[in-house]
């Protein structure tokens, strides 16, 4: 595997890195799934300041504060919901995981950790979200130096197969 990109199965909000990437809805104001876990672990100063951030357009991402996670910011960026709308969902994934890390760049952030946008709540198809981040992130550091390194958090099984697969070639 190459030596930027780490695999790992678990929990994202227990991570120490610079950054975490949130799969948010357009609100910012929380969810379910992971976004509702960030906003557990980071308690109420992060919901207090995305009320002040205007919510964020699908495939788009916006910057925050870590507040009481171990991770220094969160990168809320909002992923597509498969099978509604004008059937753009690949090229609006691409946009968030290029949008995210674009964030990180500018923000100095050299560990970022992304949860599989899109696969849980909204129904992207794991393998070819998987696909879609792998090449994206890859892309972006064969012409980026920061990030240095990037954490894929695989929370079930299932994801964390198809990474496994997938990174090894
Ligand atoms: N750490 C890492 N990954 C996680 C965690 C966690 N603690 N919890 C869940 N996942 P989802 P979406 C994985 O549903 O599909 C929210 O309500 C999960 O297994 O969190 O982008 C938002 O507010 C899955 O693989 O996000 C939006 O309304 C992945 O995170 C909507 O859900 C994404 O699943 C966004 O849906």
């Amino acid at each position: 595997m190459e030596t930027r990109i780490e695999l790992i199965q678990g929990d994202i909000t227990k991570l120490k890195v610079d950054a975490i990437v949130n799969a948010a809805n357009p609100s910012l104001l929380g969810g379910g799934g992971v976004d509702g876990a960030i906003h557990h672990a980071a308690g109420p100063g992060l919901l207090e300041v995305c009320q002040l951030l205007g919510g964020c357009k699908t495939g788009e991402a916006k910057i925050t504060k870590g507040y009481k996670l171990p991770a220094q910011f969160v990168i809320h960026t909002v992923g597509p919901v498969w099978g509604v709308g004008d059937r753009n969902e690949e090229m609006l994934l691409a946009n968030c995981y290029r949008k995210s890390l674009a964030q990180a760049t500018v923000h100095d952030c050299k560990t970022v950790a992304f949860p599989n946008i899109s696969t849980g709540i909204y129904h992207f198809p794991k393998e070819l979200a998987a696909k879609i981040a792998i090449r994206e992130v890859r892309n972006y550091l064969a012409v980026n130096s920061i990030p240095e390194k990037i954490i894929f958090v695989c929370f079930d099984a299932e994801n964390f197969a198809i990474y496994q697969e997938l990174l090894s070639q």
